[in-house]
């Protein structure tokens, strides 16, 4: 332990600080969304352990943190390293935080070690990734790139608040969002350590990996419309129920994706019998579909074959369907130039450099469109995340700081 802390476990015990309120908004469990108390405690907590490790701090106009470590030459290009803040409802505690933790813990390395590189690093919290609390996702990332739709900005939460509202109201500067996109010609390239969020790397006894290309997605929303009707007195021949119809749509899904390839993935997270009431037949049943696959190819067929079927119910019933996509991400490779720095990084800590696509989403995908990107896979137990159960070791931690900072040696003697 050079570095006079527990760097990388360091990263894992700041995750777990951040698992409860005042950083989470529900007690005994971490959910933590875009913009909420919950949000601003954990970004003054990030601020301090920013400026502790040698950074200069600012929020952007997206409420981006943005931690910044100057380079031999003040105003120099930037390595930007980050992840995402926000957390899925009931969520787990590493799935986006690992990989701000673990930045900060590798420019306090720098930092305490009196290095200053030929490039500045930036340490930047994304406050939206996971779109838990608005309908898009990804919005922070896209601010900085410079691809975020002004539309995104009338999204409306549940409460029926707009991302410019709750964006206001947290400080942030919804009229000059603009602010916030980075020109190519600031960064270096961004890199993502994140959690694997799969089984691949536990299966194969290995603690790191090397992320070749993130999924294509689609989030869509679908509205049945049927006539609302008393649950007592309506024969169920005379029903225009579309309750059931959702169900076969749910069913022609998965189906459909089951039998599908390149990855493709099929999820209704999401639904809603409206007016949702004991004893009144729905008027409409709403629900999401996440589709997911390594091409957009795959993804956009799927996405096709899955909505005709679901007008084809529809009509079948006499029903109505409304189909809203509500946000494409194309799938992203990584650069192949920095993949092949991680898997130097990787064997020089005589570690296996296992490459592998991300079916989940993330930030770095988003990044792409500004610079070239790379991801850092960790291993967590089981696979399982979106979940409090997610788990991860120090010792993978530590190991995944080790590989960053090599990652760092290599990217100065380029
Ligand atoms: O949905 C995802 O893949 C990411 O966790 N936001
Ligand atoms: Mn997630
Ligand atoms: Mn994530
Ligand atoms: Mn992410």
């Amino acid at each position: 332990m050079t570095e006079g802390f527990d760097i990388g476990a360091r990263a894992k015990a700041r995750c777990d600080l951040l698992g409860v309120p005042p950083y989470s908004e529900v007690d005994g469990q971490l959910t933590r969304r875009f913009l909420t108390p919950a949000h601003a405690a954990a970004l003054s907590a990030l601020e301090d352990w920013m400026r502790q490790a040698g950074m200069s701090v600012r929020r952007d106009a997206a409420a981006n943190l943005i931690g910044r470590y100057e380079g031999e030459a003040t105003g120099a290009k930037a390595l930007i390293i980050g992840s995402h803040i926000d957390s899925v409802r009931n969520g787990g505690r590493y799935d986006g935080p690992l990989g701000v933790m673990l930045g900060i813990d590798v420019v306090e390395a720098l930092h305490r070690a009196g290095r200053r590189l030929p490039f500045a690093v930036e340490v930047i919290a994304f406050g939206d990734e996971e779109g838990s609390r608005f309908p898009a996702s990804m919005s922070c990332s896209r601010a900085i790139a410079g691809t975020l739709d002004a539309s995104a900005l009338e999204m409306r939460d549940a409460e029926g608040v707009s991302v410019a509202e709750a964006l206001a109201a947290f400080g942030g500067d919804p009229a000059g969002i603009a602010s916030a996109a980075r020109k190519p010609e600031e960064v270096l390239a961004f890199l993502e350590a994140h959690i694997e969020q799969g089984p691949v790397l536990e299966a194969e006894g290995l603690a790191l990996g090397v992320v070749t290309a993130i999924a294509a997605q689609k989030r869509i929303m679908v509205k049945i419309v049927g006539t609302a009707g008393h649950a007592g007195t309506t024969p169920m021949a005379l029903r225009k129920d579309p309750g059931p119809a959702a169900a076969e749509c749910l069913l022609a899904l998965e189906r459909i994706c089951r039998a599908g390839t390149d990855g493709l993935v099929g999820t209704v997270g999401r639904i809603t019998a409206l007016p949702g009431a004991f004893n009144v037949i729905p008027g409409a049943v709403e629900f999401s579909m996440d589709i997911r696959a390594e091409t957009s190819a795959t993804r956009d067929a799927a996405v096709d074959a899955i909505c005709a079927e679901i007008h084809a119910i529809a009509t079948a019933r006499d029903l109505k369907a409304e189909i809203h996509l509500m946000q494409a991400l194309a799938e992203s490779p990584c650069d192949p130039s920095l993949i092949g720095i991680l898997e130097e990084a990787l064997s020089d800590l005589s570690l296996p450099a296992r490459r592998l696509p991300s079916g989940a989403g993330h930030d770095a995908m988003v990044m792409a469109d500004l610079c070239p990107t790379a991801m850092l896979f960790i291993r967590c137990e089981g696979g399982i995340s979106h979940n409090p159960a997610e788990a991860v070791t120090e010792a993978d931690c530590a190991l995944a700081a080790r590989a960053m900072l090599t990652f760092i040696d290599k990217l100065e003697r380029r």
